[in-house]
């Protein structure tokens, strides 16, 4: 017996076992949330921890985790430069395709920008969140600068326009020529340093759930109460899994003016990990007129996260 009928056979006996019960009411939650896929859309726009944590779908029979493929819904991307040399400033250049391989050049606004760009390497401990100019023709160049040699994951993460279209992120290699030297995934921690800032982190990342994280910025000891806006909320969290750099999307929960979030100190977002594991977690806030990125490791699932105090000895990759 093949993979894949072992597991329509077992697909068809959960359902024979579940068929009665799941008639008897909708207080059977996992049998109810298994029903139920996903928009497409939820997975970028803002949501209230409370509205998705009823519908915590299954990791198991979701839509897989973003950033893992190079195509996918008919869209490609075209990453002319996929060489790099560490230490030198290089433009990076790449096209979205379409189908037919015209270039894409109609997108639709997420967080203030047609598309962000995010390039994390390999072991996680280089990480640029950037916003790159797109040429009238679709041809998207930013500069970037990485520090390491090594194996890169570069993300893009739109939507195009259009009725109907969804939130995308292709993922695509990239290597940075030099002398390589792998680093290792720091331990977690549930608090970072970044230039004088203190940013802890609360709250546990589930498998298969949507949970809350909520992060609390104090510079000095002093609560930081005057974050400024960015990217439409008062940060901007991207999550990536250790191992292959699955990209999470991450819901900010509350946006600024909209009369009940607060510009710090604490910011809150809804995330929902793909599987358990190791997952590094980068954390871009604006406060001063600089944005600075909080890094952290958080481990999901049974193996959770211990919440410890101390400085992370990696510090590189403030994005911008
Ligand atoms: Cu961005």
């Amino acid at each position: 017996m093949n993979t894949g009928l072992k597991i329509t056979a077992f697909a068809a006996a959960l359902a024979a076992a579940f068929g009665t019960a799941y008639g008897i009411g909708e207080g059977l939650d996992p049998v109810v949330v298994a029903e139920r896929e996903p928009a497409h859309d939820e997975r970028h726009a803002p949501s209230s921890p409370q509205a998705e944590e009823g519908d915590g779908h299954s990791g198991h029979d979701s839509t897989p985790a973003g950033g893992l493929q190079i195509s996918e819904a008919g869209y490609t991307l075209d990453l002319r430069t996929p060489r790099v040399t560490a230490g030198e400033r290089t433009d990076l250049r790449f096209t979205v395709r379409d189908e037919d391989g015209r270039a894409l050049t109609e997108y639709r606004r997420e967080h203030d920008k047609e598309l962000h760009l995010i390039v994390a390497s390999r072991d996680l401990l280089t990480y640029r969140h950037l916003h790159p100019t797109r040429a009238a023709d679709g041809t998207w160049s930013i500069p970037v600068d990485l520090p390491r040699a090594g194996g890169y994951r570069v993300f893009a993460d739109f939507t195009p326009a259009g009725k109907g279209a969804e939130n995308l992120t292709l993922g695509a290699d990239l290597a940075a020529s030099g002398a390589y030297r792998p680093g290792e995934l720091p331990p977690p921690r549930g608090t970072a340093r970044v230039d004088g800032y203190e940013v802890e982190l609360t709250g546990d990342l589930r498998p298969g759930r949507a949970s809350e994280l909520g992060l609390r910025v104090t510079r000095d000891g002093k609560p930081v109460t005057d974050l400024q806006p960015y990217l439409g909320a008062y940060g901007h969290l991207v999550a990536l899994r250790a191992g292959d750099l699955a990209y999470l999307h991450v819901h900010p929960n509350g946006e600024p003016g909209d009369g009940r979030t607060e510009p710090g100190p604490e910011v809150s977002f809804t995330a929902t990990a793909p599987s358990g594991g190791s997952y590094r977690l980068f954390l871009d806030f604006k406060h001063d007129g600089v944005v600075r990125t909080a890094e952290f490791t958080v481990r999901a699932g049974a193996d959770a996260r211990t919440p410890a105090s101390g400085t992370p000895e990696h510090t590189d990759g403030h994005g911008h």
